[in-house]
């Protein structure tokens, strides 16, 4: 079978980087597209992509040439694919709060995402911080301690082992680092746990490597 993840700039996108840090962490291998952002029509737009997702978004995962469109899919392709790298917690219980996790990821805290966009390679200490972006932190400070306390005692991330938890919620950690909002030292410890995965390293580095300026996801900046 033959995998191609279809990726944007790895210092912006935070959707992009879920999957590839699943694949790449759990040891699955997979070619990399990298597509660039472009300003187009006063928008945003990946240079290249037709030829890989209908809905012309990252990341998309190609199976065989055949396009998973949409982070949360990609995601449960590859657990689907791959059982036995577990990449759900294997206690049921746990698995319907990680699976609950993400979705509350997939679909919610619009407000620190809008607020903080994933920048890898930038420091904005103190921006961003809103009442409702300081809502969204609060809940997810509160979530991880609740995974942490009942699944996750024997180890640093949210359900003890790596899973799809943690590259859901690894672009979060990037925003924490960027914009240093006040974290309780258990969320300052699990931030730690997965800067220092091997994969998020990685894609750090590749971050850093990159010179692309996309206005739309830097309002703390100009070019
Ligand atoms: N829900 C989708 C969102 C994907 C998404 O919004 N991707 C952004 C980049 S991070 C994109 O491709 N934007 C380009 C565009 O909207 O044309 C997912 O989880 O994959």
């Amino acid at each position: 079978m033959k995998l191609q993840l279809v990726i944007g700039n790895k210092n912006y996108s935070s959707w992009s980087m879920r999957p590839w840090i699943l694949l790449r962490q759990a040891g699955i291998a997979f070619d990399e597209v990298q597509l660039k952002f472009q300003e187009k029509d006063g928008g945003l737009s990946v240079a290249g992509i037709d030829a890989f997702s209908p809905t012309r978004k990252v990341p998309a995962l190609m199976v065989d040439g055949e396009a998973v469109w949409d982070s949360l899919a990609i995601c449960e392709t590859a657990a689907e694919l791959f059982p036995d790298k577990q990449l759900w917690p294997a206690d049921p219980a746990a698995r319907r709060v990680a699976r609950s996790a993400c979705a509350e990821m997939h679909s919610g805290f619009q407000a620190m995402r809008r607020a903080m966009p994933m920048n890898i390679r930038t420091r904005y200490p103190g921006k961003g911080l809103t009442p409702d972006s300081k809502k969204d932190i609060d809940r997810i400070v509160a979530l991880w301690g609740d995974c942490r306390d009942r699944f996750g005692r024997d180890g640093s991330l949210l359900f003890g082992r790596f899973s799809v938890a943690d590259a859901f919620f690894a672009p979060v950690v990037m925003r924490f680092r960027c914009y240093a909002p006040k974290l309780p030292q258990h969320a300052l410890d699990y931030c730690s746990a997965v800067e220092a995965l091997p994969a998020v390293r990685e894609w750090m580095d590749g971050a850093r490597g990159e010179k692309e300026f996309v206005a739309e996801d830097e309002p703390y900046a100009s070019p």
